[in-house]
């Protein structure tokens, strides 16, 4: 079939595919600008696990008790899973980890601005869980109906475990708040530090979007940054009531007439800030991720050449 002459129809078999809501699968025809869509938030969605591995996989071995260790080391293997998971989902739309990890490590991808935040305590790991998984799970669960298949199933299992994680979260923060006023003292502290920066996990504000609309229409997004980050807010006061802290926004307060609460406005320029490299832990992320691919080297040369082996014998 010549692909001149196939292409329109071939077009408008994807975009009824898109219009109903059904799934593109890989071997389906996509136009370039999709795959090259999906590879660019499939990737950056990988490297967040991976690299949000380290912030909290900082505390592993200063864990007040076995329990928590054994939680927080539960948790921080999930988060290696699900980068798994999203590098498979992005490979089948042709490229490679390989591929995709070098380009994190040159700084030609992102990885979302959360993890370039420091962990100044163990509360921090109870912040993390509650917050940042919180957002996460809110920003994740629509993507289970994505448009592009292996995406949409990769992140079924991910929300499930992000749930247990912000569970995980919210129970050590809850416990420390039933212990001493210094305790409580700390949530707190730790709250008022991530509450901004999990806002911004959601991206810009829409009409500062460059790729909301376009991933819209194509049902890779199924919504806006600025409703996932209002659901967010709403869904989270009424917690932060039952583990009696506060949040750090003057603004923040229930409008009837909205239905929804009122909030003040992340301060965008730190968060671009964050994104273009200059956070306060983003060359200490960078660094410890490409020591962990240089160090690794050996192992991945390893196995090719057993697979290379086996596949020789096998054909022999
Ligand atoms: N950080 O036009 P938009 C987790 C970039 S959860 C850094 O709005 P888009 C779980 C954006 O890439 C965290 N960069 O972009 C966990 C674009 O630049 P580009 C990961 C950001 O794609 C918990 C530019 O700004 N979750 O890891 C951020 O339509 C605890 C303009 O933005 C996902 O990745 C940011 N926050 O919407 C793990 C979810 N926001 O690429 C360990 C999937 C925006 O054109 C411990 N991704 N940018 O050069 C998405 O839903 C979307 O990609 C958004 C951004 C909503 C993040």
């Amino acid at each position: 079939m010549s692909s001149a002459v196939a292409e329109p129809q071939l077009e408008a078999e994807f975009e009824a595919i898109v219009g109903h809501k059904d799934r593109i699968e890989p071997r389906d025809w996509m136009p370039e600008a999709y795959r090259k869509t999906l590879i660019r938030q499939v990737a950056q969605h990988a490297h967040s696990e991976i690299i949000g591995m380290q912030p909290e996989g900082n505390w592993i071995g200063r864990a007040p008790s076995l329990r928590r260790k054994a939680i927080l080391l539960a948790k921080v293997q999930d988060e290696a899973g699900h980068g798994l998971y999203l590098y498979s989902a992005a490979e089948t739309l042709g490229t490679s980890r390989n591929e995709l990890t070098e380009l994190l490590i040159a700084g030609k991808q992102k990885y979302s601005s959360i993890f370039n935040y420091p962990t100044l305590s163990y509360t921090d790991v109870g912040t993390i869980g509650w917050l940042v998984d919180g957002a996460a799970i809110c920003n994740q669960v629509p993507l289970c109906r994505t448009s592009f298949g292996p995406y949409g199933r990769a992140m079924i299992r991910i929300c499930k475990e992000e749930s247990f994680h912000q569970r995980q979260g919210f129970e050590l923060l809850m416990t420390m708040m039933r212990g001493t006023q210094e305790q409580r003292d700390m949530v707190q502290e730790s709250v008022n530090r991530f509450w901004w920066p999990a806002l911004m996990m959601f991206g810009p504000p829409d009409d500062a979007s460059p790729n909301t609309e376009q991933s819209m229409a194509w049902g890779i997004k199924t919504h806006t940054n600025d409703e996932l980050r209002q659901k967010f807010v709403d869904m989270s006061v009424p917690q932060a009531e039952a583990l009696g802290v506060t949040f750090p926004d003057p603004e923040l307060k229930w409008n009837a007439e909205r239905g929804h609460y009122d909030f003040g406005t992340p301060d965008w320029d730190e968060f671009w800030d964050v994104v273009k490299g200059n956070g306060p832990c983003n060359a200490q992320r960078l660094a410890h991720r490409k020591r962990a691919w240089d160090e690794g080297a050996w192992v991945r040369e390893a196995a090719l050449a057993f697979a290379a082996k086996e596949s020789k014998e096998n054909h022999a």
